[in-house]
């Protein structure tokens, strides 16, 4: 059997797998996470907050250890110049057999960037993250790197976007981030202290300038700090890295861990130093030497009780594919990619019925079930129109159950009108747009059985019909907990018709 095929035998196979898969404590303790949201003690709009905060994460395998078992990342090598010089990197350094950020083996344009993204991800069902993490630093890139994520967004509507930057610009790109929907962004912390950054920065690059010493140390944790501060009121989770460097930040990285709760950032990933005099670092030839192991785990528990700490990072190349812990990169060199095979529609189909699968252990394969695409501003109510949408979360419904399986980002169908009724002051260029981002939405729904919203308009209502999606507005501003129990017994005829065919198009 083709190994990328997402027959019902293979999903099957796969769902199993995931099922019975032992976690592997030696990287990942399962409950990393748990200690930040407790919806048991928490205040009723906290407990909104804290559910919407596990439904981003449940898909992100850096975000969540469970999550590290399902789904797969792709980083996307766009970004080659960098605005600081960390004493512990050289971009230069590119071996095919060694892991560490900052290496890649080819540099992407943003189109053939999205091109390997879109063969990726049919290839491997289980990608759910796209990030953008250097060579270089993204936000020392801008151009290269919002065209990709811009690309990206517009043409693969199911793919959550990330990026991981040294945060030396970040709170000027803030609203951009937000506007391309990229809900997850890491910044690489090491110190809050302008003296120990001093032996970590060779030197940062800033409006225009040049600094080094405590200066520089100063500017970028000051920048760094705005940063996440900015991130935070945009409701973006943030990820702290902070490489722990033996004798030079590791007693102050429990201090910084403080410093990150109060900035609300959701984990801490503190990962070990890697130098090697090969590797031709500053810190590699002047023989800094790595963590041990259990110096690595006493700062993580000195600092867990401040932030939820990661361990199951593996320190990615920026060019990294595939589940954690293993990089497919070189299975797909863009020379060898050709363009024409490409019709991310079909791959978009296959990725969910796939995920489905994983998510349901199975049981999406065996028996007749629905997708229900929801507009919710909080996940926690059917309480968006239509057109004010710019995410639909997705849920599987089967007979019993119902699943969290996914979103797909959309561009906003409607510019700000109050109603959904037809807008007759439109000019000819605002309708023929209007037109366009109804297609694109429909487009991104493709698969969608059921869509449910608070208001939709007539040429919206008729599009999503003539689509093969059916909409329903009967459960405005219920609780989506309540409603998706009730769908199933409501559609078993629309779902039993699905399954019969789906049953029939199989080899
Ligand atoms: Fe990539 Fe980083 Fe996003 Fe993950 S990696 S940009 S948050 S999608 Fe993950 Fe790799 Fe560790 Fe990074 S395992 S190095 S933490
Ligand atoms: Fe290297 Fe990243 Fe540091 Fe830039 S910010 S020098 S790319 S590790």
């Amino acid at each position: 059997m083709n190994k990328n095929s997402t027959s019902s035998t293979h999903l099957n196979d796969f769902a199993e797998q995931q099922a019975t898969r032992p976690s592997c404590k030696s990287k990942c303790e399962s409950d990393t996470l748990t200690p930040a949201i407790n919806l048991n003690k928490v205040s009723p709009s906290a407990v909104t907050i804290a559910r919407s905060q596990l439904q981003k994460v449940a898909q992100h395998p850096c975000y969540s250890s469970d999550a590290h078992h399902k789904y797969a990342r792709m980083h996307l090598p766009v970004a080659p110049a960098c605005n600081i010089q960390c004493n512990y990197c050289n971009r230069k350094y590119d071996c095919a057999s060694e892991s560490r950020p900052g290496v890649v083996s080819e540099l992407l344009t943003p189109t053939q960037a999205l091109l390997k993204a879109q063969t990726v991800a049919k290839a491997i069902p289980q990608l759910s993250v796209i990030g953008i993490a250097g060579p270089g630093d993204p936000l020392a890139n801008p151009v290269r790197t919002f065209e990709t994520l811009e690309l990206i967004r517009e043409a693969m509507p199911d793919i959550k976007l990330c990026i991981s930057t040294n945060g030396l610009t970040l709170s000027e790109h803030v609203d951009k981030l937000v506007s391309l929907g990229v809900d997850h962004v890491t910044v690489t912390i090491n110190t809050l202290d302008e003296v120990i950054a001093a032996q970590i920065y060779k030197w940062i690059y800033y409006q225009g300038k040049r600094y080094s010493g405590v200066q520089a140390g100063r500017i970028l944790i000051e920048r760094q700090i705005a940063g996440i501060k900015a991130l935070s009121m945009a409701g973006i989770l943030t990820k702290i890295n902070s490489v722990l460097i033996p004798g030079i930040n590791d007693g102050h990285l429990p201090e910084l861990s403080r410093e990150l709760r109060r900035n609300n950032v959701f984990l801490h990933n503190i990962m070990p130093l890697i130098s090697q005099p090969e590797h031709g670092t500053f810190f590699g030839l002047a023989g800094q030497r790595e963590p041990s192991s259990d110096e690595l785990e006493q700062v993580r528990e000195l600092s867990g009780g401040n932030v939820s700490q990661m361990k199951h990072c593996q320190q990615c190349r920026a060019d990294a594919v595939g589940m954690l812990g293993e990089d497919r990169n070189a299975e797909f060199s863009i020379k060898g990619i050709d363009p024409a095979v490409v019709d991310y529609s079909q791959t978009m189909l296959g990725r969910s019925r796939f995920q489905s699968a994983v998510i349901s252990k199975g049981s999406s394969e065996t028996q007749a079930s629905l997708v229900v695409a929801i507009a919710s501003g909080m996940n926690d109510q059917i309480d968006l129109h239509f057109g004010h949408a710019d995410c639909f979360k997705l849920y599987l419904i089967i007979r019993n159950e119902q699943h969290y399986i996914g979103e797909r980002r959309i561009k906003r169908y409607c510019s700000g009108a109050s109603d959904c009724d037809e807008q007759s002051d439109l000019d000819e260029a605002q309708h023929s747009n209007q037109e366009s981002s109804l297609s694109k939405t429909i487009k991104a729904l493709h698969g969608v059985d059921l869509l449910l919203c608070c208001r939709l308009g007539t040429t919206p209502w008729e599009a999503l019909e003539e689509a093969g999606i059916l909409p329903n507005v009967d459960y405005a501003y219920r609780e989506v907990n309540t409603v998706l129990p009730e769908l199933f017994p409501r559609y078993a005829e629309l779902a039993g018709a699905k399954w019969r065919k789906q049953q029939n198009m199989e080899p």
